[in-house]
């Protein structure tokens, strides 16, 4: 048995039960995809998950991609190579993908549900198999002649990646220095040095495209004075795709990292090795962060489904382990030291650990999985009622949610399913540990949670009027006022009411700094030092909000008279949300104390004194 435990009953419930995926389906939206298809893809995907494509996971983690300085070259663990081509050969990587570039279009929610299996089985290989996504955006913002480039990426399979990141340029994209030289037959030379670049090099794909952002010469500072420039490994013939001449774009260094080792993370040259690095200016125009924000997007994604795939399967781990391991006696027998010893799922704490492991992976879950409805127009229009403008904002609202409360949680919980194994959570026996080290990651690259917090309040709130914000507090509101549980939840629906103003009064409390630093201009610190927390609480009372709508779904099917595997699955559902509502969201009103009191203090603090 391999380390990853999928969780495909919970993904069937939310797609199924929670978000209406037949309903969507039926649409004729995505063709002759039904419900039995979609269920054997799930089924499918999730055997070779936990089979040949989990099988590398630990291997390729003791046994890292080995870099030749001379050959500027990267070799890949075998054992990965050979996951890899599983996933390939099954023809996974076009799913999602444009029917132009040979894809399987799926809703955006199996289609991340799917990816989940992927991401928590052996993450560095999704992003490895991403290139077909790569291709699809390259054909989306393309000229004719690329979009046939894109199609010849797509089908010859060849490896992707996205260049923004420099020494002096990474949260701030826009600080960036390699320039770019338009040449007499309409190619551009790229010229600097990137750094910290995924995939930027394997031994897997016969070619590597490139999507650089890079500065023309005499462009304006900033994000908005950067284009996005196409730079292939290899030159290309445009009509077979046949390989040619090597580019000028290699790889000078590959990082050492805490995890993920078998994600090569590279440092990557543009014409310093005497060969010109040659680029095309994609679709011809110069709005190179606006195009780039498409594959961001999609990446930050990617990331907080990462986080809590991997969350989800470190939770059914320590379960397992739980389960099994006999230490102690029952609390209530303490004194007696000749009674009999129990597994530690009877002591309360390890209980209290295991149900806050649980709540937040599946109530990330379901809140990544309702993000992805809100990526299909008639999915959202199913899901919450939203027309397709609301849709992109409320997409748009949460994706930091997904990305930065996603990858918080996930790392932080994380420890306590590794706690549950006792001191052999802490070796390399387990899975736990590596869980740990792999998803560190999560909360830096795609943008660190603060840049998360930021974008979510200045740019997805304030830039955005509130509206998407009002369209889900609308949702929960209704939730709230529904009667939901028939009878059962109004304790947690009270506690859910108490959240859910809790966040508008921070929401309100950050909006009046932000209004009164047109007078004072420092008052907008405040908004910085309550941003983060800010995040963390929308996200908290996301996953109550959800949890308890499943709990509702639950709660029916139990009346309806579940039984077999589906009872204790409902009765686990049923559990899980009232213990999120008591436990966790009532923290919330201490957050908005603390936001409310925020002074600029720490802000006035001389350096020396930290
Ligand atoms: C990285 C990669 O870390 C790690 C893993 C790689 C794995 C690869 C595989 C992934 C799979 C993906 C494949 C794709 C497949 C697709 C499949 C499809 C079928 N939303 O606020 P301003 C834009 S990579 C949208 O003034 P500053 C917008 O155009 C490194 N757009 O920013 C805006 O103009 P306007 C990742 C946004 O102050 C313009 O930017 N690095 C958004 O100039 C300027 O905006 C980072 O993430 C948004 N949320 O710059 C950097 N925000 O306003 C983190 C901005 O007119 N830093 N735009 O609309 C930041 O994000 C900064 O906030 C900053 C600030 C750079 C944007
Ligand atoms: P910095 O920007 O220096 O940040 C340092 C600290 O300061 C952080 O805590 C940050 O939150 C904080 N900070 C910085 N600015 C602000 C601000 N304005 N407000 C509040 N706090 C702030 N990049 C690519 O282009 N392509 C890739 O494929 C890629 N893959 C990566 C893979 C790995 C393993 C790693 C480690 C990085 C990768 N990156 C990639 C780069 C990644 O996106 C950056 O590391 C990330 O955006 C942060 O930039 P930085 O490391 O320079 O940190």
């Amino acid at each position: 048995m391999g380390h990853y435990k999928s969780n495909l009953r919970d993904l069937q419930f939310n797609l199924f039960e929670l978000l209406k995926l037949d309903d969507v389906l039926a649409s004729g939206e995505f063709g002759d995809l039904d419900h039995e298809t979609a269920v054997d893809m799930l089924r499918e995907l999730r055997t070779i998950a936990e089979g040949p494509i989990a099988e590398s996971f630990a291997d390729s983690d003791r046994n890292p991609p080995v870099f030749d300085p001379d050959a500027h070259a990267v070799t890949l663990p075998e054992s990965f190579k050979k996951s890899f081509a599983t996933f390939i050969e099954g023809g996974w990587d076009k799913i999602g993908v444009a029917e132009e570039l040979d894809g399987l279009p799926a809703p955006r929610s199996l289609y991340w549900a799917l990816s989940e299996l992927i991401l928590g089985a052996n993450p560095a290989l999704f992003m490895y198999a991403a290139s077909a996504g790569f291709a699809n955006i390259l054909y989306n913002n393309g000229t004719d002649e690329q979009k046939k480039w894109a199609t010849i990426c797509a089908e010859r399979g060849w490896g992707a990646t996205m260049v923004l990141t420099e020494p002096d340029a990474g949260s701030d994209v826009g600080a960036a220095r390699t320039k770019a030289v338009k040449q007499d037959d309409g190619s551009w030379h790229i010229d600097g040095v990137k750094r910290f670049i995924t995939s930027a090099d394997q031994d897997m794909t016969e070619n590597i495209f490139h999507l650089v952002l890079a500065r023309p010469e005499g462009a304006k500072p900033g994000t908005k004075g950067l284009s996005l420039f196409f730079v292939p490994k290899y030159h290309f013939d445009a009509e077979t795709g046949e390989i040619g001449e090597r580019n000028g774009v290699f790889v000078t260094n590959v990082e050492h990292k805490m995890g993920l080792k078998v994600s090569a993370t590279c440092e990557l040259s543009f014409g310093q090795h005497g060969t010109p690095a040659v680029g095309w200016l994609v679709g011809e125009v110069h709005n190179g962060i606006a195009q780039m924000f498409h594959v961001i997007e999609h990446a930050r994604m990617m990331v907080g489904t990462k986080a809590i795939a991997t969350l989800s399967t470190g939770y059914l781990n320590a379960l397992d382990y739980a389960k099994e391991r006999v230490q102690g006696a029952d609390l209530t027998q303490m004194t007696d030291k000749a009674a009999p010893r129990v597994t530690i799922t009877h002591h309360p704490d390890v209980r209290r650990s295991l149900m806050t492991q649980k709540a937040y992976a599946e109530g990330l879950r379901a809140v990544y999985l309702y993000t992805a409805s809100h990526q299909d127009e008639v999915a959202a229009k199913i899901v919450s009622g939203a027309d397709a403008d609301t849709a992109f904002r409320v997409n748009d609202l949460l994706l930091p949610v997904v990305k930065g409360v996603g990858s918080e949680r996930a790392y932080g919980i994380l420890t306590e399913s590794l706690q549950t194994y006792g001191g052999s959570g802490f070796l390399q026996d387990y899975p736990v540990e590596q869980y740990i080290r792999d998803s560190k990651i999560d909360s830096l690259y795609e943008g660190t949670t603060a840049i998360q917090a930021q974008d979510f309040f200045f740019r997805k709130i304030i830039r955005d009027k509130g509206q998407a914000l009002a369209h889900v507090a609308g949702q929960i509101s209704s939730f709230i006022d529904a009667e939901a549980g028939n009878g059962r939840l109004k304790t947690e629906r009270a506690l859910l009411k108490t959240a859910l103003d809790d966040v508008q009064g921070m929401a309100a409390t950050l909006t009046g700094f932000l209004m009164s630093a047109q007078e004072n201009p420092s008052e907008l610190y405040k908004v910085g030092l309550g941003s983060v927390r800010f995040l963390l609480a929308v996200g908290d009372l996301m996953v109550g909000w959800l949890l308890l709508r499943q709990a509702e779904i639950a709660i029916a099917a139990l009346d309806g008279g579940a039984e077999g595997a589906d009872k204790p699955f409902y009765e686990g559902k049923v559990a899980v949300a009232s213990f999120f509502a008591k436990n966790i969201l009532p923290q919330l009103t201490s957050t908005r104390a603390i936001i409310e009191a925020i002074d600029n203090e720490i802000m006035e603090l001389d350096e020396a004194a930290f």
